[in-house]
This record gives C-alpha cells, structure tokens and sequence, in this order.
C-alpha cells in the first residue's frame, strides 16, 4: 500500500463528487468511489473525465456492499454524499428518499463501525440548509446557523435530519469522527438539470442560441442562499482536517430569488426583459415550499479558516457562460 491518503466518495458521480474527487487528487489521495447498479448510464463518462479513481461497486441500500467498498479502499476519510437529492423527486419517492438518505447513512455508519477501523477514520456526512425549512419562526435574521431549529419541509429534509443525527449519535456514542456539513444550496457547471439554477443557464444558453422557444418553472420567489460547489467541496475536506469533528455551516450569507438568478441569467445573454421567454407550470410546484434560507458561516469561517470565492454574479456568469457552449456540443 502506497503512503497517500486514501478517501472513500459516495456520491462520486454527482456534482459535489466531481468536484471533491477533482481536490483530493490534486492534494495526492487516493481515491474511491462508489458506483451502483449494474449499468449506470454515468459511468462510462465518470471514468474518461476522472481516471485516477478507483470505482467500488456498492450501493447505500446494500450493507454488504457497504462493508466491501470500506474494507477495499481501506479509507483514511469517507465522504457520505450519496443521496436522493432532490427535494420534488422525493415528494413522488418518499420511500426510496427514507431508504437511501436517511437508513443508507445509518448502514455505512455500520459498515465503518464494524470494519475495525472506526479508530482510524474520518466521515464527513453531506448534511443540507433543507432541515431548516425557511419559516418566518425559526429564522434568524442573521441567517440559520449550527444551533438553529431544524423543521424540515420535504421528505428529503426529513431524512437528511434523520442522517444529521444518527451521524452525531455515533459520534457521541462510539466516539468516531464524525463531521457534518450543513451546506446551503451550491452550484456549478457540474449542476444537474433537473435543479432550477442549471436549468435556467441551460435554458438561456439554448433560448439564445434558437435550440428552444422559453423555459417552463414552478414558483419564481422563492430565496436561495447560493454559492459554488467548488468552493464548498474545499469546506468539505477543510471539516475532516479539523483536529475535532464538529458540525459546521457553510453559506455566502446572502440570499436571492429565482427572479434575480434569471435576471443575471438572461442580462448574460443580453436580454434585460425575460418575461416573455418564461412560463410557469404547476408541474414543477411542490406540496410544501421553503420559502427563504439564508445561512450564516461565521463558524466555518472563524474556526476552519473557509472562504468562498465567487460571488452570486460570478456564479451566474460562469453556469450560462458554460452552457452557450455545453448545448452546442455534439
Ligand atoms: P447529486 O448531484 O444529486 O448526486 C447524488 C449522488 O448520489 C449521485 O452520485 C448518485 O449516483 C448517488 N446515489 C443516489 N442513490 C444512491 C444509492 N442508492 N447508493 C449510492 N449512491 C447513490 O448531489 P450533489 O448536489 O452532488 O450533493 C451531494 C450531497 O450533498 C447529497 O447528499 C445532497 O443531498 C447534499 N447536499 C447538496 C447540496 C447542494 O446544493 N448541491 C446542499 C446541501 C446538501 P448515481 O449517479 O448512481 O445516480
Ligand atoms: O430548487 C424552485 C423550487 O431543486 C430551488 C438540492 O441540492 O439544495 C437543493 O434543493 C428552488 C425551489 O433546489 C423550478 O421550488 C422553481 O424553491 O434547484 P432546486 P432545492 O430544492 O433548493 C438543497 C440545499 C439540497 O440539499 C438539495 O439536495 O427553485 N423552482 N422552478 C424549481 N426547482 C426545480 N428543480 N425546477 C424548476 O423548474
């Protein structure tokens, strides 16, 4: 076994996992990463773009497999980011939703507990602003931070609260180290298409481009505390070099409507009225709304030294800016 680093991804494929994947192996780890069902249709792109990472077949319903990928990759840290993670899919999948975000946490817990290592490993669980729920009660007007009130509003807020705390019970219980990250919404070029910020600079890049006549939404006012995923995979990585697991938020501190990203979105293109290229359907409405979060990262920024680098503008700029490209690709 070489002396490297060795850190075990679940998630691997999804957009935080590109990005950590990305850092770790710059910071000369070995890396790790879980890949389930017998064909998914991500791997084979995964492999050309990411090389350098070992793939250990697993999934976070199956504990055996759980148990493999630990023993396999002999892993210093774990990084659990593997989850359903969108919030309107797990209002139609709440079962599924329970079974992987909430009970597949508690089995690679286990995994790591049962493996004779707990000693020697770091887990970092991928904990969400979404446990907040943005009602007018609970919210500071500082922003939500480490001690504020969880009220969920989605079966995926429920089960990430369920996660939150079974991974600080085995903290407290078999005294692991177990760090969670509360991060606040976090995008990217690496974003799925199914969340409204990548749809909407997929949109305008293909709206200007002639590719499509509008974009079709849900609700246009809800707030969202923004940042970007590069910067909050470093925040991530920064929680496990902490000499003690702690629970940490990571936010910009601001906070902007759906309206304001596709003004940005569209002004980019050089469009300053988009109202006649946005529709909205019910379709993408959901049983219960958060309406507001704002979070408030004076801890990560005090105790671990984490900074974000780009700014809402930036963010946006970068995202449509990407995609006039992205949707010409053959
Ligand atoms: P994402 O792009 O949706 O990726 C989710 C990942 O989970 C994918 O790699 C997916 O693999 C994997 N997965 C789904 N079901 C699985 C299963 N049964 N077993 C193993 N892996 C499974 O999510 P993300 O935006 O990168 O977010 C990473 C984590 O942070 C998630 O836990 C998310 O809930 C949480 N989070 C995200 C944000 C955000 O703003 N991005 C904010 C707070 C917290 P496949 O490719 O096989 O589908
Ligand atoms: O929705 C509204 C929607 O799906 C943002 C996940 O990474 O961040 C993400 O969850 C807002 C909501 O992200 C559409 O109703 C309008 O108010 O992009 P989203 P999310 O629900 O905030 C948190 C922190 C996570 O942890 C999650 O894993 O946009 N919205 N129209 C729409 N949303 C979508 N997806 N599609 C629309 O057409």
């Amino acid at each position: 076994m070489s002396g490297k680093k060795r850190a075990l991804i679940t998630g691997i494929t999804g957009q935080d996992g590109q990005h950590l994947s990305e850092l770790l192996d710059a910071k000369g780890y070995e890396v790790y990463g879980l890949i389930r069902g017998q064909r998914n249709a991500r791997r084979e792109a995964f492999v050309a773009e990411f090389p350098f990472v070992h793939l250990v077949e697993a999934d976070l319903t199956d504990p055996t497999s759980l148990l493999d990928a630990v023993r396999v990759s002999e892993a210093d840290e774990v990084y659990n980011l593997g989850a359903i993670s969108h919030v309107g899919y797990s209002f139609r999948n709440p079962q599924l939703t329970a079974d992987v975000t909430a009970k597949g946490v508690l089995n690679l817990l286990e995994a790591v507990r049962s493996s004779g290592r707990s000693d020697e490993v770091r887990f970092y669980q991928a904990s969400t602003s979404e446990m907040f729920g943005g009602l007018d009660y609970n919210r500071p007007g500082t922003g939500y931070h480490e001690e504020s009130l969880f009220h969920p509003r989605s079966p995926y807020g429920v089960a990430k609260l369920y996660a939150h705390w079974i991974a600080k019970n085995y903290r407290e219980s078999y005294g692991m180290f177990v760090a969670t990250g509360i991060l606040f919404n976090h995008e990217g070029e690496r974003r799925g298409l199914e969340f409204v910020t990548r749809k909407i600079t997929d949109g305008v890049a293909r709206i200007h481009h002639g590719l499509q006549p509008h974009l079709v939404l849900g609700d246009l006012w809800p707030k969202r505390d923004w940042g970007y995923a590069g910067d909050y995979v470093r925040g991530m990585w920064q929680m496990l070099q902490h000499d003690e697991p702690d629970d940490f938020v990571l936010a910009t501190g601001e906070t902007h409507s759906i309206s304001d990203f596709l003004t940005l979105a569209f002004a980019e293109v050089g469009i300053e009225d988009w109202t006649n290229y946005v529709k909205q359907d019910p379709e993408f409405m959901r049983p219960a709304e958060v309406d507001i979060l704002l979070g408030d990262p004076r801890k990560a920024e005090t105790v671990l030294g984490w900074k974000r680098e780009v700014d809402f503008p930036g963010l946006v700029s970068r995202m449509v800016q990407h995609d006039l490209q992205a949707v010409l690709a053959p």
